[in-house]
């Protein structure tokens, strides 16, 4: 299973900064280039280029809508969980996807965009989430499959952030990790009680696994060469490694993992390459994942639906919660006078 020790590569030299065109004054930029050649961290306090503020921005924010878009198609099981055990697990894992959008947006503020203009941009559908939550969650073996292979993913993405080259984006992603570890193994253990169960709860698993497995790959995103905030984003630090690299990790991480849980990957090309010395794979369908990723996959407008109407029935709540703040503010001006 995946640990916060895998071994991330660090080749400072290749990300060394390429000089920007910019009318930034010289010694700032050459103090923020040092400093990330040096893989020191930049803080919200420190000078930085308008460029790497505008690439986090996107980037943190993208990934805060996916944590709390992701609470949606795990969130539709809680009702008809199994058991109570089952159901205690999955309000948990629910609620941490919230925490952690709630960590990124706050690691987001400090670049200087509120919090607001984040969730509006996303309720317009102007901003991005992962592609990974517009696809139904049909049967309950696609909760354990979600934990598995979509959380499996996202910590094999999320590791390398830990050492993002911006201090509060990294701070954030090592809690992450670690509840996202829990959430994969929760996953994991849920499905090989299934094959252990009946012939039904074996092909409901297999189902799963294969409406699950090529849109977990396509979740790393494009293939390095077609992948246009890769280079610059390596090079600042912000990425560490490439999305092709990442991907090719999750296959041989998964591989050894399927096999012990009894259930193949739908893959006819899938097989070890002893040259490489990793598994070769079939072809993913990128056209597919671009119709998702630009609004047309097939729970797109039912998801951002469910988030408007959530924000929109929560109002009261940022209301009542602005009044008592308020209250206490008066309160302490009071005593102080
Ligand atoms: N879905 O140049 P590229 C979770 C976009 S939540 C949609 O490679 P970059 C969980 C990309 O944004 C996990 N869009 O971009 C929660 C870019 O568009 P823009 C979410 C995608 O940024 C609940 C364009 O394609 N994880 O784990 O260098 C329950 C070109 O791509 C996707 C994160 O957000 C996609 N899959 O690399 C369970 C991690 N892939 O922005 C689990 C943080 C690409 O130029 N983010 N695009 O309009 C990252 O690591 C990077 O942003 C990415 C993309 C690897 C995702």
């Amino acid at each position: 299973m995946y640990t916060q020790s895998m071994s991330v590569p660090d080749d400072s030299a290749s990300r060394s900064v390429q000089p920007l065109v910019s009318a930034e004054p010289a010694e700032r930029m050459a103090r923020f280039d040092a400093c990330i050649d040096a893989d020191g961290r930049i803080e919200p306090q420190d000078w930085m280029p308008e460029a790497y503020r505008k690439t986090l921005v996107r980037q943190i924010s993208q990934h805060a809508h996916s944590e709390i878009v992701g609470m949606l198609p795990e969130g539709n099981w809680i009702g008809r969980a199994p058991s109570l055990k089952r159901k205690a697990i999955l309000i948990a894992k629910v609620q941490d996807e919230g925490g952690h959008g709630l960590y990124l947006y706050s690691a987001a503020e400090t670049l200087g965009t509120s919090r607001d203009q984040m969730v509006q941009a996303l309720h317009e559908g102007k901003a991005k989430y992962s592609s990974i939550f517009n696809y139904p969650t049909l049967t309950w073996a696609d909760v354990g499959v979600i934990g598995w292979l979509v959380d499996g993913a996202a910590i094999m993405n999320q590791i390398p952030l830990c050492r993002c080259s911006y201090g509060p984006y990294a701070r954030a992603m090592v809690r992450v990790c670690k509840e996202e570890s829990f959430h994969q193994r929760q996953g994991y253990e849920s499905l090989m009680v299934m094959m252990r169960g009946t012939q039904a709860q074996r092909d409901m698993v297999q189902d799963a696994v294969n409406r699950w497995w090529w849109k977990c790959l396509a979740m790393f995103g494009p293939p390095d060469a077609d992948s246009p905030n890769s280079v610059q984003g390596m090079r600042w630090g912000i990425k560490r490694v490439s999305n092709d690299e990442l991907r090719q990790q999750f296959v041989d991480a998964t591989v050894p993992q399927a096999k012990l849980l009894g259930v193949s990957l739908p893959d006819p090309l899938l097989k070890w390459n002893e040259a490489r010395g990793h598994h070769d794979y079939g072809p993913i369908d990128w056209d597919e994942f671009w119709h998702t990723v630009n609004g047309n996959g097939p729970c797109n407008k039912e998801r951002l639906a469910t988030r408007v109407k959530a924000h929109e029935d929560g109002a009261w709540v940022r209301e009542a919660a602005l009044a008592h703040a308020r209250k206490r503010q008066q309160a302490a001006l009071k005593e102080a006078a």
